[in-house]
């Protein structure tokens, strides 16, 4: 058989369900196909499977619900009285990075029910077979998003995932210390050794030396990546650490006077230290939508369901958003907000990048951000 026909033969008992989709997305991929086509193959094949989606009934509400989700990402009361109002229990754990949610459900067995992955990351769920199609008529509010987060390239028909806040990764600093740092390259300024850090993420680490030489965040020129190495490796000895969202004590109590960091998790610590700024480099950067997504597994879809129609609710999403300090795809919200967060401006724009899956790439990937981490 050539390859062609094991493909075809590969799609056929997809359609037929002698595989099931997580199968499919194996043997494709030993087969040498690329997550996009792969992506493209189940879009295709998931018609019928959308159609019984819709008219789904997930029974009654479950009494429990685990959530994981980003650290500092949610308003004080949006569990409580979710715990209240629908008699749920809810058990919250939080992570640091896309990376670690990812290892965790792909190791299998996670007790999730909802995960908020970064916009990449959904068809990447989506083609392993690990994300739950929504059933739409749970979801009530659905139309208070904004038309601009509806129907994202990333998850067509948002058939996947609903989004739950957007940002920028910039640089947060301490304006009483040091001059405005405009550039990645502050980072190979000796005069603040020690006094700096970069997040624990290896996406936006070697995607801010990407754009420090001029090149796409979302690169797999391994040229390229080899300067982003060298460049990350030379700023790294002037680096405190490489710590995401908890710098933000280190920022209020001045031990760290310059971050990479993203907009809300600034926004927060200024609460506390007015003397903290945020700007986006000018050579450009990272903006994000995370969304919230179903994985296959999670044991009470019902009760997730909930959730989500529940953060579309206006006041909700305005309380999350007024709290977290990122911006709400929820229309509905941003009119209750005193102070919303606007669109980036056209000129932000023209600086900001939306990650893309790497595919093959991430293999080397990893490994320069393990060299990078061991240097
Ligand atoms: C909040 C984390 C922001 C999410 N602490 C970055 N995608």
């Amino acid at each position: 058989m050539t390859r062609r026909d094991r493909v075809g033969l590969l799609v056929r008992q997809l359609r037929s369900g002698a595989i099931t989709r997580r199968e499919f997305v194996r043997r494709a991929g030993a087969l040498g196909l690329g997550l996009s086509t792969i992506g493209l193959v189940l879009a295709a094949c998931g018609r019928g499977d959308r159609r019984a989606a819709a008219e789904q009934d997930l029974g009654e509400m479950e009494r429990e619900l685990a959530i994981y989700n980003w650290s500092d990402y949610i308003a004080d009361d949006t569990i409580p009285n979710f715990e209240k109002e629908f008699g749920v229990t809810v058990t919250y754990d939080t992570y640091e990075s896309n990376e670690e949610m990812m290892a965790k459900l792909q190791a299998g067995a996670s007790p999730y029910d909802l995960v908020v992955p970064s916009n990449y990351l959904v068809p990447v769920l989506a083609a392993q077979g690990l994300a739950f199609p929504l059933v739409r008529t749970y979801l009530t509010n659905f139309d208070h998003l904004s038309p601009a987060f509806v129907n994202p390239v990333f998850d067509p028909d948002n058939r996947y995932s609903v989004p739950y806040q957007w940002g920028t990764t910039g640089i947060a600093y301490r304006r009483d210390k040091v001059p405005a740092p405009a550039s990645w390259g502050v980072f190979h300024d000796a005069a603040y050794r020690g006094k700096m850090t970069q997040m624990d993420d290896q996406r936006d680490v070697i995607g801010a030396w990407l754009r420090y030489r001029g090149h796409s965040l979302n690169s797999t020129d391994p040229g390229d990546l080899a300067q982003a190495r060298a460049d990350a490796i030379a700023a790294k000895q002037n680096l405190k650490a490489y710590v995401s969202a908890p710098v933000k004590a280190q920022l209020i109590s001045g031990d760290v006077w310059i971050a990479q960091l993203w907009n809300g998790d600034t926004f927060q610590a200024k609460q506390e230290q007015p003397a903290l700024d945020y700007l986006l480099p000018a050579e450009g950067s990272t903006i994000w939508t995370d969304s919230l997504l179903i994985p296959r597994s999670a044991p009470h879809k019902r009760a997730a369901h909930e959730f989500i129609n529940y953060v579309l609710r206006p006041d909700v999403g305005a309380a999350i958003s007024s709290a977290t300090g990122y911006g709400s795809p929820n229309q509905s919200a941003m009119s209750r907000m005193a102070n919303p967060i606007p669109y980036p401006s056209a000129e932000e724009f023209r600086r900001l990048e939306y990650q893309r899956d790497l595919g093959e790439a991430s293999e080397l990937w990893d490994r320069i951000w393990t060299e990078i981490k061991s240097a």
